[in-house]
């Protein structure tokens, strides 16, 4: 550091003309805040989409290759979008610092550093499925919101060498500092609530009750259904704690005005439905347990709910099927796309584009208004949210996204169990233990449970009542564990007669296989 009474070398002037370091980066920062800020106020109020900080998380996601992608959804689960927003943050943050620390003498490397963001953040939001040109002015304004604050921090805070006496520049500097520091808040925090409000949450609470199903049965579970008293998750998943996967960094906001559903292709009649349109015909309510492909043997993306909807083979019939259509390639909002065979929507299972979930609206981030649920396939190629597109295809002509980032074209739900309690982490008292978990093998049904400890005999769990050849089944039951450390595992058999095989195999490209096993003490 050069003080007053430093020989007067280049250096020192140089040295008394430069920002202190901390100054100049909390310049860079803010600079890059108000950039942010900007942006997402101006993505709120011409196309929300384009805000440029979840768009380039969106086109990172689009580009990440398949492993890192797997891994990040073993590893966070669904908390994998704020973890890579968290990354996304800190490395901008710390890119901002340097560009702030460059800028010490000039603003030229801040104002360079803003131009290449821009340019990612740009480049991202012409990326994006859904494009149109209103989504470049949310980058534009962070790029000018960026650069003014950046310079004009730069020059309040730049010290000129020859004080001119200009009263004192360490308010002043401050009080930029805050400015900039109250724009880039109140733009960012003005952007998101401008997002919520003319997003699909207001659409959903306007909704009201839907319609009843014709001939609706007795309310869900059924007696005898649930097995949460011995540890086992709710025989529903209440929407709130409902898995949720989607490749969504912004849940589509779509309200049921602005809603059109367009079935065409290899039909006889091309249909344009609107939301009233589809929730005025004949409706279905079926309880369907949803899978997704990802979940690793003994894991927790399943989950089960009882959905309401217009079923799939009345539309499909009144749209005529042409022959040879033997793929539905269903199109969300944001770009999204699943392939589901012809087939498994026309043989009499509860296909459906579902409206309703657990008694409500479909919630947004479960594909409000309108989402496809398909029973006995995985999620990836039956269960589209925020649909919008339907096209009558073949599986020759058209690669949904999933398959073409290498997983499998056809998808069935693979028979699964899983043990709930006792849990690895948690000690066991020794002596007679209770057993319980969840099994599933959507659209065949559960017939045979069984579990063992330490390789032991098998023993036949008891069955919870069954529902549905749709839904999970829970089961449990009891075993005697001497003190010390036991092996528990578990294997069901669905009604086909088809045990589940014990070789592991990865969720890539069509599902888990293996036994779940679970190591436990007993004390
Ligand atoms: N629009 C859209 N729909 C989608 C997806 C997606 O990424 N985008 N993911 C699919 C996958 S992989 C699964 S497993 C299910 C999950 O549905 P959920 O989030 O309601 O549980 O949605 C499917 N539908
Ligand atoms: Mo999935």
């Amino acid at each position: 550091m050069s003080t007053d009474s430093d020989p007067p070398s280049g250096t020192v002037v140089s040295e008394r003309t430069a920002i202190p370091i901390p100054v100049a980066a909390a310049i860079g920062v803010l600079a890059v805040g108000v950039a942010l800020g900007f942006g997402d106020l101006v993505a709120a109020l011409a196309a929300p989409p384009s805000s440029p900080f979840l768009a380039v998380g969106d086109q990172f996601i689009r580009l990440t290759p398949e492993p890192l992608k797997q891994f990040a959804i073993s590893a966070f689960g669904t908390h994998d979008k704020q973890v890579l927003l968290g990354s996304m943050a800190v490395v901008i943050a710390l890119v901002a610092v340097i560009g702030g620390v460059l800028s010490r003498r000039s603003p030229l490397p801040g104002v360079v550093l803003v131009v290449v963001l821009g340019l990612v953040g740009a480049s991202s939001t012409i990326a994006s499925p859904t494009f149109t040109a209103a989504y470049l002015l949310a980058p534009l304004a962070a790029f000018l919101g960026g650069v003014a604050t950046l310079v004009g921090l730069h020059r309040l805070a730049r010290p000129t060498g020859h004080d001119p006496g200009a009263g004192n520049p360490g308010r002043r500097v401050a009080l930029g500092l805050g400015v900039a520091l109250g724009g880039a808040a109140v733009t960012g925090v003005l952007g998101r609530v401008l997002a919520a409000a003319g997003g699909a949450e207001a659409s959903r609470n306007a909704v009201g009750p839907l319609p009843s199903p014709a001939g609706r049965g007795p309310a869900f579970p059924p007696p005898g259904a649930d097995f949460a008293t011995s540890g086992t998750p709710t025989w529903i998943t209440p929407n709130a704690d409902f898995y949720r996967i989607d490749t969504a960094l912004q849940v589509p906001q779509v309200s049921t005005a602005d809603y059109r559903l367009r079935i065409h292709g290899m039909v006889d009649r091309e249909l344009t439905l609107d939301y009233e349109q589809l929730r005025s015909r004949a409706l279905i309510e079926a309880p369907i347990t949803m899978a997704c492909v990802s979940n690793d043997v003994g894991g927790d993306l399943i989950s089960n709910a009882v959905f309401l909807g217009v079923p799939l083979r009345d539309l499909l019939a009144e749209a005529g099927v042409q022959r040879g259509a033997d793929q539905i390639a269903s199109t969300s909002v944001d770009g999204f796309t699943t392939g589901t065979p012809v087939a498994a929507c026309t043989d009499g299972r509860n296909a459906m584009l579902a409206l309703g979930m657990n008694g409500q609206p479909l919630p947004v981030e479960h594909g409000f208004p309108v989402r496809m649920v398909v029973p006995g396939l995985y999620g990836f190629v039956s269960g589209c949210k925020w649909i919008t597109d339907i096209e009558l295809t073949t599986f020759d002509s058209f690669t949904s996204y999933w398959e073409q980032r290498g997983w499998a074209e056809q998808a069935p739900v693979k028979t699964q169990s899983r043990i709930d309690v006792p849990r690895a982490d948690v000690p066991v008292p020794a002596g007679r233990a209770t057993v319980a978990g969840t099994a599933w093998a959507q659209h065949r049904g559960i017939a045979r449970v069984e579990v063992r400890a330490d390789s032991g005999p098998w023993r036949t769990a008891e069955l919870a009542a069954d529902v549905s050849i749709d839904t999970w089944r829970m089961w449990r039951a009891e075993l005697d564990l001497a003190p010390g450390p036991h092996t528990l595992q578990v294997r069901a058999t669905d009604a086909t007669g088809a045990t589940q095989p014990e070789a592991f195999s990865l969720t890539i490209p069509d599902g888990a296989t293996g036994w779940h096993t679970v190591n436990v003490t007993a004390r």
